[in-house]
């Protein structure tokens, strides 16, 4: 059927199971039908709105489309779209941010109630009536095995050799019958090329030939070559002295400039034979993987420039067997990060002098993306690394503060904290000598001198001296941004 027969389907009220995870694997055309509908409604009085789950991020023709028409009531789990982020803002969105991994037993469980419909990119059925992926898996297997109402959307520009890339694993259970999961390896397979589906369900299927929305990759500046800098030269001291095999642990990393920049310096660096267990597969694993670097990697999406989409669509038969493609729920199982020992990279809004992290709320309320999968990660592994330039906004914000103003990750999940200046291992310190290193190694010299004052003056007056602390003081950096759009004096 086409977009728009399909779009007509769907009520308003309606809980709908969106596939999509960073840019990749959405559906494009139904959402767009869905958002024009909308408009049409809202124009003659009437409301409409509906709930999107989806994997995580998903493109301007859904999120941007249907954000626009005022069309959701509730978004969950992540969000990058610029329309959405200002409607959850504005307050007239409501947005749970929550564990990627934890959004499929979530939903089995029923805490986020019923799931009325899915619309899930493909890139094929076979022949029996199994469902071939697209480019992401995210939380689609959920969404298709529980919902009562399914539409497809075939997508032509996504690659038919896709097919046996992806790993769906159905062993998955809720207690009191939970098994652990066999998977020991980052490479191993554990489940099926193709998703299951009841033909019963599929009440729509529309054909679409569009691309991802794949966005150019900035390249690398200054800061973030020094911060990729610093945290090679860790590498290879914790090689030195025995705490990292020479090809490191299944790398985790988180998308964007640094991250980039730390796979370039990868590349170039003297690990070989490494390997990837990770959420999203970007342009610098695939040149890895290319140039033998990185023996494999294992993902839920891909997130990669046009460039990059269109070579791994041209040759993904090549890269069949150095890639695996998981639903979320796998490829971020705290069970499985912990037994493989993964080394997290994530980026950060901010730490605080004693550690603890805030990913999420600019200035402590508004929502810049979400938790997405660092949580997953850095409670479970083998080495916790959180990344940032020391200052934002021109150097109108300290990305180090005296106290965060929300808190993603605690200063346990935390082990390492770089920035440009330099290099903080916090692991086995009390508060005070991470402070200490905190201010020393990775505050911006502007800051440096105020971070030290603030914490001299609370070892000396703070209620308790374990993690000192001047309460009406340790926010008021924050509060004089949002009053004079600097933190500083
Ligand atoms: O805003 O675009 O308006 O200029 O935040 O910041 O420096 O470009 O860094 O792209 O790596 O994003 C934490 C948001 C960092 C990201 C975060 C503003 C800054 C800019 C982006 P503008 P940068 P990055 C698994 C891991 C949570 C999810 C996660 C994130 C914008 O890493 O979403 O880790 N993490 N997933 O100006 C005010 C500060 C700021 C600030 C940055 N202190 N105050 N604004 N910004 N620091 C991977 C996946 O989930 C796929």
């Amino acid at each position: 059927m086409t977009a728009e027969e399909a779009a007509r389907l769907i009520p308003s009220g309606a809980a709908i199971g969106m596939s999509g995870f960073t840019g990749s694997g959405y559906p494009k055309a139904v959402p767009q039908a869905l958002a024009a509908r909308i408009e049409d409604e809202h124009a003659k009085g009437n409301r409409f709105k509906v709930s999107i789950w989806s994997g995580a991020s998903t493109g301007p023709e859904l999120d941007g489309a249907l954000a626009k028409a005022d069309g959701i009531d509730f978004r969950l789990p992540y969000n990058s779209d610029p329309i959405a982020r200002q409607k959850i803002n504005a307050g007239t969105m409501q947005y749970f941010d929550m564990h990627l991994s934890q959004v499929a037993p979530m939903a089995w469980q029923g805490f986020l109630g019923k799931l009325d419909w899915a619309v899930v990119e493909v890139s094929g059925i076979t022949p029996d009536g199994h469902l071939i992926p697209s480019s992401s898996v995210g939380n689609n297997k959920t969404w298709l095995d529980i919902a009562e109402n399914v539409i497809l959307e075939v997508n032509a520009w996504q690659s038919e050799h896709l097919l046996g890339m992806h790993d769906i694993y159905y062993g998955t259970a809720l207690p009191p019958n939970r098994v652990p999961i066999p998977l020991i390896r980052p490479d191993q397979r554990i489940g099926e090329p193709t998703f299951r589906i009841d033909p019963a369900k599929v009440v729509g299927v529309v054909m679409t030939d569009s691309p991802d929305r794949n966005a150019p990759f900035a390249k690398p500046d200054a800061v973030a070559y020094a911060i990729a800098g610093q945290l090679l030269e860790f590498f290879e001291h914790e090689v030195k002295v025995g705490r990292l095999p020479r090809n490191l642990l299944p790398l985790q990393s988180g998308v964007g400039n640094v991250t980039n920049a730390v796979l370039s310096g990868l590349m170039h660096g003297p690990f070989d034979q490494m390997t990837s267990f990770t959420e999203v597969v970007q342009d610098g694993m695939i040149e890895m993987l290319e140039t033998g670097k990185l023996l494999m990697a294992s993902a839920t999406a891909f997130s990669l420039s046009p460039e990059m989409a269109h070579r791994i669509n041209a040759e993904a038969e090549r890269f069949r067997g150095k890639l695996v493609l998981r639903p979320q729920e796998i490829s971020n199982h705290p069970e499985l990060i912990r037994r493989l020992g993964c080394i997290a990279m994530n980026g950060l809004i901010e730490a605080d002098i004693y550690g603890n992290v805030n990913s999420t709320h600019v200035m402590g309320s508004r929502i810049q993306n979400g938790i997405g999968g660092s949580g997953d990660f850095a409670r479970n592994a083998f080495l916790s690394i959180f990344m940032t330039p020391s200052t934002a906004k021109g150097g109108a914000i300290s990305a180090i503060v005296p106290m965060v103003a929300h808190t993603d990750h605690i200063a346990q999940d935390v082990h390492v904290i770089v920035t440009e200046q330099g290099l903080a291992d916090l692991r086995g310190l009390s508060p005070k000598a991470r402070a200490k290193l905190v201010i020393e190694r990775c505050a911006h010299p502007d800051y440096r001198p105020m971070l030290q004052d603030y914490y001299d003056r609370a070892s000396r007056s703070s209620y308790g001296l374990h993690a000192p602390n001047i309460l009406p003081e340790a926010l008021s950096w924050h509060q004089r941004f949002v009053e004079t759009g600097s933190m500083k004096p």
